[in-house]
């Protein structure tokens, strides 16, 4: 090759280089909650930090109020490369990647503390880790707040109210197992199903925390709302693998760093979410029931048995159990 042709080739391909470089990516991000949810703001927000940090090279386009589809479907688009990002509680994961499980295990975390000191410590990031064979990347958890019953007719005042009732569980084996040894009778369904069941007596209950109880007008149709606060499982924030794989090595760490800064800004807005949903909440007319939540827990054992068998998830268990 005459040396003129190959220095033109290689301008060439250095201005291919420089292109591609300097091309502006857009990420689209799934979550199914309407605009200003917590979830839907930190999202926001760490496209704000993206954008900063790169120069407005890389955006972040959060489609929300479930335009995507919902929960289940936009798993597996992620997982496809069609959705980039997606935000969607740990239960639809369990399925798909087995060490989510343990995060939704009944009455596992003391407190929303001890929550944050294993996902923020190096289990969290064990279990972000997990995601990566099956197609995504685990960027951060986001809090949920305590998950807890509401039913349209009869309240639960104790546990032997949910024998044979009509619960709506999040797709996961792990969820139909739970609501089974509370007594329940689970109906696994996509969250934007649950509002037209619980209308029209499809299902007599759900559960879920203050914020998505609210924001989702379920407590307009199921006004006893009882605080049995079973599990405190997180939202987690994920990226398809082929979308990451597209990321030069200091974009992917632009996009991983964002994310976990997105993090602080999120306890903040759900602090402030779960107090303001609860008082509009209240003020509708929802009926708060205390329960012994003791009662509750004890019929647990079986879900354990069920999901904590195999020697890692033991030990998996036992690690969350020592944080402090
Ligand atoms: C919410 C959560 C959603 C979804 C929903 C549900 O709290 O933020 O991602 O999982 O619960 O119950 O389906």
């Amino acid at each position: 090759m005459k040396l003129t042709k190959m220095l033109g080739l290689a301008f060439g391909l250095a201005l291919a280089a420089t292109t591609v470089h300097a091309q502006e990516i857009t990420l689209r991000s799934a979550d199914i909650h309407p605009d200003g949810y917590p979830t839907v703001d930190a999202v926001k927000y760490m496209g704000e930090l993206v954008s900063q940090r790169t120069n407005g090279r890389i955006q972040i386009q959060v489609m929300n109020n479930a335009v995507l589809g919902q929960e289940k479907d936009t798993i597996e688009q992620t997982r496809f490369g069609v959705i980039d990002m997606n935000r969607v509680n740990a239960a639809p994961f369990n399925n798909l990647v087995p060490e989510t499980t343990v995060l939704g295990l009944p009455f596992l975390f003391r407190s929303t503390e001890h929550m944050h000191n294993v996902v923020d410590g190096p289990i969290g990031d064990e279990i972000l880790k997990a995601f990566e064979p099956h197609g995504l990347i685990g960027l951060a958890y986001y809090d949920s707040g305590a998950r807890s019953f509401y039913t349209t007719k009869k309240p639960i005042e104790k546990l032997a109210d949910l024998k044979g009732m009509k619960i709506r569980v999040q797709q996961s084996d792990l969820w139909i197992a739970m609501m089974e040894a509370f007594g329940a009778n689970p109906t696994p369904m996509p969250m934007g199903e649950v509002y037209s069941s619980l209308e029209t007596g499809v299902v007599d209950g759900a559960e879920n925390n203050w914020p998505s109880y609210e924001s989702a007008r379920h407590y307009e149709v199921a006004k006893n709302y009882t605080l049995t606060e079973h599990s405190l499982n997180p939202e987690i924030l994920v990226i398809s693998k082929l979308s990451w794989d597209k990321l030069s090595p200091e974009d992917q760490q632009i996009v991983r760093q964002t994310a976990k800064d997105s993090v602080g800004k999120m306890r903040e807005l759900w602090t402030a979410r779960e107090k303001s949903s609860e008082e509009k909440v209240r003020a509708g007319g929802a009926n708060v029931i205390k329960v012994n939540k003791d009662e509750f827990a004890a019929a647990m054992k079986p879900v354990y048995d069920r999901f904590v068998t195999d020697p890692k998830m033991k030990d998996l268990l036992q690690r969350i159990q020592d944080v402090k």
